[in-house]
């Protein structure tokens, strides 16, 4: 099964994704997630300037052979626009190998270890009232985990909150120039430990609720809010710190029992060889997209189970339904799978662009059986809507220091 032809696509359903389409002599096609969330044409140039010449006449089915290839090839290892240009690739083949083969890539990882995925879904408001009130509509919907963000008082925005967008898809498609964003530590940590304690008080002891600090604490700081947060027993607080220095986990572990999750930024199982081992982190949340693939994500799931480490792929609106549906085929296999972040499928666009082999029932994501990813891409859908440069915030302290965001 020879690769024939690369195609990179990059539009704007709804947001900016870059999709991978690998053809092969005998009439297939794979597809893959490139979408890197403000960097995006960096990965298009990555794929179509030094790695589509490099694999048209291989052989698709050599996916391992490949990955290291690409890895290693390059010199210049890891960072996230070469690992998010693997990673399309990766998930490319191991399509086009399920389709080969006639199964869904599920069964090549070992088959199924459960018969549904337990997700995640996001509440968020302007007030605390306003993100219960929406913490109780997943509740209705049958979610039995939801992560709480809310506008910080004093503060002009933060992270997580719409404010008037309708959607993330809308927050995010409209960035011309990096946003910048207003941050306050001590205003953010005298304000969070309320939120859940009206969340335990209003909704009780058995919804499993989380927190994302999108890495703006230091260790000691996280580690107060985490003390703050035992009363109310988070299933995990995420990105509490950043991880550069996974050191940061070890002093922040020592301080709280409250559980800890961190990877969404990760491009290498370097990134959390030390976290793991050290046993530092319950959740490891690195994504198919940014971390080298399903080739990768199997390595790094195998090395976390031997720690008690379990997975939580990250799974934001950044990232395009072929990658969600990766994550799915390695949740319904990976013997340590935790739970799966999940805000919906987008909007008209977006299912117009992309078909996925998801169904979202009652707090469950389930998979159907059809080969490969069960994944497709509409090619003439997808040029409806060009490429718009589009970034990320960036977050500063009053006196204008540039911080986390
Ligand atoms: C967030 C992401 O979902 C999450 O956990 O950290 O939404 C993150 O902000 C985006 O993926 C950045 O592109
Ligand atoms: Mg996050």
């Amino acid at each position: 099964m020879k690769i024939k032809d690369i195609q990179v696509y990059v539009n704007c359903p709804d947001r900016n994704f870059v999709t991978v389409r690998i053809e092969t002599d005998n009439g297939l096609y794979g597809l893959g997630d490139a979408t890197l969330n403000g960097r995006e044409l960096a990965v298009v140039a990555y794929l179509v300037e030094h790695i589509k010449p490099c694999l048209i006449g291989k052989d698709a089915h050599q996916i391992e052979d490949i990955w290291q290839y690409l890895y290693k090839g390059a010199y210049w290892r890891r960072g996230p626009i070469t690992i998010t240009a693997i990673s399309g690739i990766d998930m490319a083949l191991w399509d086009l190998k399920g389709k080969a083969a006639g199964l869904p890539v599920y069964q090549l990882l070992g088959g199924k270890s459960r018969t549904k995925m337990k997700v995640y879904g996001h509440a968020n408001g302007n007030t605390i009232a306003e993100t219960l009130d929406n913490l109780g509509k997943l509740i209705g919907q049958g979610y039995e985990a939801v992560r709480l963000q809310c506008a910080i008082p004093g503060l002009s925005s933060t992270y997580g909150i719409l404010k008037g967008e309708k959607d993330y898809f809308e927050l995010q498609r409209n960035r011309p120039l990096p946003p910048e964003q207003a941050w306050d530590t001590n205003k953010y940590l005298n304000f969070i430990p309320e939120l859940f304690r009206q969340a335990r008080s209003k909704y009780g002891e058995e919804i499993e609720l989380l927190h994302d600090v999108h890495s703006r604490l230091s260790p000691i700081e996280a580690g107060r809010l985490g003390k703050a947060l035992e009363p109310y027993h988070l299933l995990f607080l995420e990105d509490a710190v950043t991880a550069e220095n996974q050191a940061n986990y070890r002093l922040l572990r020592q301080t709280t029992v409250t559980p800890l999750a961190v990877g969404e930024t990760f491009n290498s199982i370097w990134d959390a060889k030390e976290l793991i081992e050290t046993q530092s982190i319950d959740y490891l949340r690195a994504a198919a997209t940014h971390a080298g693939g399903i080739t990768a994500m199997r390595r790094m799931a195998d090395f976390a189970a031997l720690y008690k480490v379990r997975t939580a792929p990250h799974g934001p609106p950044d990232i395009s339904p072929i990658g969600h549906a990766a994550h799915a085929h390695l949740n319904s296999w990976a013997p340590n799978f935790g739970i799966q972040e999940f805000v919906g499928f987008g909007g008209a666009q977006m299912t117009a662009v992309f078909r996925h082999p998801l169904r979202f029932e009652e707090g469950y994501l389930h998979l159907n059986d059809s080969p490969g990813l069960g994944v497709d891409f509409v090619v003439e859908e997808a040029e409806k809507y060009p490429y718009k440069r589009s970034y990320l915030p960036v977050s500063r302290l009053g006196d204008g220091t540039l911080w986390d965001w």
